[in-house]
């Protein structure tokens, strides 16, 4: 009986042993990325138009990280870089990428998007080998075989974060400091309903290889950068950070902007001043815009076009001087979007 025990006991000890040899499994996804087509020359990394500081700092770090690994890959910015973005990039010394216009004939890495109408012009006669999100799956198709990561948290970098740790490839500092501003900057510094646990993950270790000893006040710098919106006119603060939606037979396009207790009302009116132009010029049938008070922490829905008044009000309650306040900075993709295209539906 003694010795059916002890034999039992090693046994176990032998099971528990060789769960703990260290996971191989993130070699799959190595393996998965060497049997690309990579093809002749440059891929090019790219976020969505209207790049955000996610956008492009996940196109910024993803390239890195492919190089890391042997590939010929360089980031792009579809368009003019917000100051916010400016910012990380200046703070971290990393040259803003070069701007593409078109991405026919091109390699591309799509990151923080999956959407036609959110994509680079051209992107119908593009190659697309990978794409990296943490938005609802969109409308690109791809007749090539592609290798797609997306996965539901805070930020494309979050994502890009896991990909580095699962690759064991060293995160050195300026790359940490993007990665960390880019999840800041999507979460509303952890505080947005989109955050999950390994954002959190994702964020200690960051802050601490980015060697920022101040989070807190790096992100208001972050946010000064963002709401100054200096030398922009309204027409640039509005397309800053809009995106186009199809809803239900909808064009819908909707913009975020950031605002603070000194500019708030006067914000709403510049910018519901160039919607009818937003509206026309982007073929849209609704326009909205998030402007969200940074300081005191609320956001007010601004809306144009027929039919928006009443969807808005159906989904967030009862409008006055034409914009609906709602407590808290919102989530265009979590607290927004959903359910406007439920009432549109
Ligand atoms: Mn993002």
């Amino acid at each position: 009986m003694k010795l059916k025990q002890l034999f039992l006991f090693f046994l176990l000890l032998i099971c528990a042993c060789t769960k703990m040899e260290p996971d191989q499994s993130a070699d799959f996804d190595i393996k998965a990325l060497a049997s690309l087509d990579w093809g002749e020359g440059v891929t090019y990394t790219i976020g969505h138009k209207n790049p955000d500081t996610d956008a492009t700092c996940s196109a910024v770090c993803y390239a890195y990280l492919m190089r890391k690994l042997g590939y010929e890959v360089e980031a792009r910015v579809p368009g003019a870089l917000n100051n916010e973005t400016a910012f990380v990039l200046d703070r971290f010394k990393i040259d803003i990428p070069e701007i593409m216009n078109d991405a026919s004939g091109k390699s591309l890495i799509l990151t923080d998007h999956s959407e036609t109408s959110q994509a680079i012009d051209g992107i119908e006669d593009a190659k697309i080998l990978q794409i990296i999100d943490h938005h609802g799956l969109g409308n690109i198709v791809c007749a090539n075989p592609l290798f797609i990561k997306t996965m539901p948290v805070g930020s494309t970098c979050t994502v890009i974060y896991s990909s580095f740790k699962e690759y064991r490839v060293e995160i050195i500092q300026p790359y940490a400091g993007l990665m960390l501003s880019a999840l800041l900057s999507d979460t509303n510094n952890l505080t947005s309903s989109t955050t999950t646990e390994l954002d959190w993950v994702a964020y200690r270790e960051l802050v601490a290889l980015s060697g920022i000893a101040d989070v807190d006040s790096y992100y208001q710098q972050m946010q000064d950068a963002a709401s100054s919106y200096y030398g922009m006119s309204d027409i640039e603060i509005f397309l800053s950070d809009y995106k186009d939606y199809e809803m239900s037979g909808h064009n819908v396009g909707v913009t975020c902007v950031n605002s603070r207790n000194d500019n708030h009302d006067a914000m709403c009116l510049r910018m519901l001043d160039v919607m009818p132009q937003v509206m026309k010029e982007k073929g849209r049938d609704l326009v909205f815009a998030l402007v969200g008070n940074v300081q005191d922490e609320y956001t007010d829905i601004l809306f144009y076009g027929q039919g928006a008044k009443e969807a808005l009000e159906s989904a967030f309650g009862i409008s006055r001087d034409n914009r609906i306040r709602i407590p808290g900075l919102m989530s265009r993709k979590k607290d927004f979007i959903p359910k406007l295209s439920e009432v549109l539906e």
